[in-house]
């Protein structure tokens, strides 16, 4: 019988060099302010969760804040109902910012908008490609699969042994950033840290109940006209769909994190670039998503409207009107498809 060997882990001696000084930066410093980028998905939402119980059981003063707070279908996550939502949930004596799966210190949006920059020291940790360094400490490795890996390498060289509940949100991280270990960012390493949370407690029938299986009949018929509105191009290569506020409004749902639509768009045979843009409450600001098959670096596409993300899952924020986005945008993304060899 063929003898299968399971690599050890392998990180980078940039993150090994990059963990040790974080560990340092926190024993130096006791009253901090964690963070994610606004509408904290999975990832970004779970990191903050575990890195906070990390500093608590440090025994360090910690307190999580992200514009929009934790997102409904995220609250079954343990310290989730402490999260604060808003400029008027944050204190003044931060002492240190951490900052989680946010790739521009202006992605914090209402939160970064509030603190005052030059007097507080931010340490940036994130695995996109496109991040802008816009920490006094970065760490920044595209490498990990999920924001929440890296937080998960902090605790295992802090020496804290980590609970069920530490264990349950880095879980969730990985499973929501590789669309359930289905992306091409899953690796052997992304399987190494599952397993390892698993054996701490993290339960993963569980976590896919809390994430997936708690759909209303309302959100259900929601996503069926999402996914009545699919449109594509003649040649069939680029495919999308656009959230109005009118179609949130008439079925009275809100949609949440939307990357279960783009993921659908992104599923139909022959689409090598899916865009989704949805209509955001503020008035004229239209989130756009790409998502593109292997090979495409869709930052490019988001670059040129001020957004970034991974190559192959990006995003940006348009100003103007749906129909200009939904015009402009697609023009832009069908004129670099074509661009690009068949
Ligand atoms: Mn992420």
């Amino acid at each position: 019988m063929a003898r299968i060997t399971v690599p050890k882990h392998r990180l980078s001696s940039a993150s090994r060099a990059m963990i040790r000084k974080i560990l340092a930066f926190i024993r130096g410093h006791d009253r901090f302010l964690v963070s994610g980028h606004v509408r904290s998905d999975g990832d970004a939402l779970g990191s903050q969760l575990a890195f906070h119980q990390l500093l608590r059981r440090l025994r360090k003063k910690s307190h999580v804040v992200c514009d929009q707070g934790a997102l409904a279908e995220y609250r079954f996550l343990p310290g989730s109902q402490a999260v604060g939502s808003g400029p008027e949930d944050l204190r003044s004596d931060y002492s240190a910012v951490f900052t989680f799966d946010s790739g521009s210190w202006e992605r914090l949006e209402r939160i970064s908008a509030a603190l005052p920059r030059p007097k507080l020291t931010v340490v940036n940790v994130d695995h996109h490609a496109s991040n802008e360094r816009f920490g006094d400490l970065n760490w920044v490795d595209p490498s990990f699969s999920a924001c929440g890996e890296m937080v998960w390498e902090l605790v295992k060289a802090s020496g804290v042994k980590p609970d069920r509940e530490l264990a349950t949100c880095i879980y969730t991280t990985i499973v929501t950033d590789t669309g359930r270990f289905s992306f091409s960012n899953t690796t052997t390493e992304t399987h190494l840290n599952a397993a390892e949370l698993l054996a701490a407690g993290a339960r993963p029938a569980a976590v896919h109940q809390a994430l997936y299986r708690q759909k209303t009949p309302e959100q259900l018929r929601f996503t069926a006209a999402v996914l009545g509105r699919i449109q594509l191009t003649e040649d069939g290569q680029v495919g999308w769909v656009v959230i109005s506020r009118s179609l949130i409004e008439e079925t009275g749902c809100s949609p949440g994190d939307t990357q279960e639509y783009i993921d659908q768009v992104k599923s139909i045979k022959g689409v090598r670039v899916a865009v989704l843009l949805r209509e955001t409450d503020e008035t004229g600001k239209i989130k756009v998503s790409w998502r593109t098959e292997p090979g495409i670096d869709g930052i490019v596409l988001a670059q040129k409207w001020g957004g970034g993300g991974h190559p192959r899952a990006s995003g940006a924020t348009f100003r103007g009107t749906l129909a200009e986005a939904e015009t402009q945008i697609l023009k832009e993304t069908v004129d670099f498809v074509r661009s690009l060899p068949a």
